[in-house]
């Protein structure tokens, strides 16, 4: 049996998408988390001097989008076409497109706050009328998850809505299919047992 360790800060962050993929597999893993203050001792071992980081039987790999395709291809979660393997991709890419709008960079507070009124109640509800409008195509307006069966592209959508939700509670209002498929992902079983489990951070 593959023996994983995933390196991360105490947060969901980039690795969450990871912790949330080995949840769904049912794949046993080590969630090691490092404090800001220990990072210093750590940051050296590390491929590139950052995390997360997926240690596979000794093997260190880095980049978190590279470590969740060869999870996700690994344990069955993209999609069964090429088609839906296409779906898959262009829905993570759509929130990756949404993501890179949010303001983490901004050190002025008050232009800040400013920017993120924008990306939580324009930019982001605008992209979320055209994601709806794909996913109901592309499942036939029936209302499964995204690409039909669960898949990365959920597991990253769950992410993503887990960070602005507490944000901006209604931020899916506006999207009542996307909105509905929120709660779904979140029942999943071995999703919904993650969530009651992991520990609470603010990011
Ligand atoms: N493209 C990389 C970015 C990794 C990254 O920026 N990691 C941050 C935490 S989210 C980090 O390790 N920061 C500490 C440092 O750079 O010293 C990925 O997706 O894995």
């Amino acid at each position: 049996m593959v023996q994983y360790k995933l390196y991360y800060f105490n947060g969901r962050g980039r690795a969450e998408v990871i912790r949330l993929i080995f949840a769904v597999a049912g794949v046993e893993y080590e969630d090691i988390r490092i404090s800001g203050e220990d990072w210093p001792k750590h940051k050296a071992s590390m491929p590139l001097g950052q995390m997360p980081v997926l240690e596979m039987d000794g093997m260190k790999l880095c980049q978190s989008q590279a470590i969740c395709r060869l999870l996700t291809n690994k344990f069955g979660l993209v999609g069964d076409s090429d088609m839906d393997k296409y779906w898959c991709d262009m829905f993570i890419d759509m929130l990756d497109d949404m993501s890179k709008k949010f303001p983490f960079t901004e050190k002025d507070e008050e232009k800040k706050k400013e920017l993120l009124k924008v990306f939580l109640n324009v930019t982001t509800p605008e992209a979320l009328l055209k994601m709806e409008k794909f996913y109901l195509e592309n499942n036939n307006g029936e209302e499964s998850f995204l690409v039909g069966k669960l898949s990365a592209a959920d597991l990253v959508f769950v992410t993503f809505f887990d960070f602005l939700v507490p944000m901006k509670e209604d931020i899916l209002t506006g999207v009542p299919k996307l909105a509905a498929l929120y709660k779904r992902i979140r029942e999943v079983p071995n999703i919904k047992a993650w969530i009651s489990k992991r520990p609470e951070t603010a990011f």
